[in-house]
């Protein structure tokens, strides 16, 4: 065992802890990265991590060519998203990075953060130079990170959606070009995941992978 005799060094060792481990979306029990950074040690205890990651250039059929897709992040690699298994009654934190620098049309309702602890996400800054809030100028341009509970629709790239018998128990809008973090709960059961954003083919943006479970719908079981 090696011993860090310096303050920098355990400093800069619990920073890989933190951000290496995936535990820094923890902060959001603590509401500020701050608070979150000098208490993560105990904060990661009894949370479990979901990563996902939003990527574009997935190929799905010689007729649509290639679409947005899900995935999660499992011994990292990036696995299907087709059926997410997640605890039971235990906080789910959550980490979302989107690749995806383009709006799609959202209806209104899905606008808004649902589920989520404070009833809303932490969004990171604008990940890609070319991202729509950027090149256009009439998007939403975060400089570092901010709390979000409510999302211009006409600036959301897609949706983390989930349903229970037809009700919306989360919802987590996606800028373009961010990565957001979250904590929720879910009670036992079989869930439907969904995004809510028109991110697929055709020419209502409702085909193609909005269709495809492992793409941009999926089962979420919780146990
Ligand atoms: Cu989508």
């Amino acid at each position: 065992m090696k011993k860090f005799g310096s303050f920098d060094k355990a400093m800069a060792l619990i920073v890989v802890i933190v951000f290496g481990s995936g535990i820094f979306a923890g902060f959001l029990f603590s509401y500020g990265p701050l608070a979150g950074v000098s208490g993560a040690s105990g904060s990661g205890k009894g949370v479990y991590q979901l990563d996902l990651v939003i990527t574009t250039e997935n190929w799905y059929n010689s007729t649509i060519g290639v679409q947005p897709a899900y995935f999660v992040v499992h011994d990292g690699k990036l696995i299907t998203s087709a059926s997410i298994s997640l605890p039971a009654n235990v906080p789910i934190a959550i980490t979302i990075v989107n690749y995806d620098s383009g709006a799609a049309v959202v209806p209104s309702q899905f606008a808004n953060v649902t589920g989520t602890s404070g009833g809303a996400v932490f969004v990171v800054n604008n990940t890609n130079v070319n991202s729509t809030g950027k090149s256009t100028g009439s998007g939403t341009v975060i400089s570092g990170g901010v709390m979000m509970s409510s999302f211009p629709k006409d600036n959301i790239a897609h949706t983390f959606s989930v349903f229970k018998n037809g009700k919306t128990i989360l919802n987590i809008p996606v800028l373009p070009s961010t990565t957001e973090y979250a904590t929720f709960v879910l009670s036992p059961g079989t869930y439907h995941w969904q995004c809510e954003a028109l991110c697929g083919s055709g020419p209502y943006g409702d085909a193609g992978a909005m269709l495809a479970p492992g793409w941009m719908n999926g089962a979420v079981i919780v146990k």
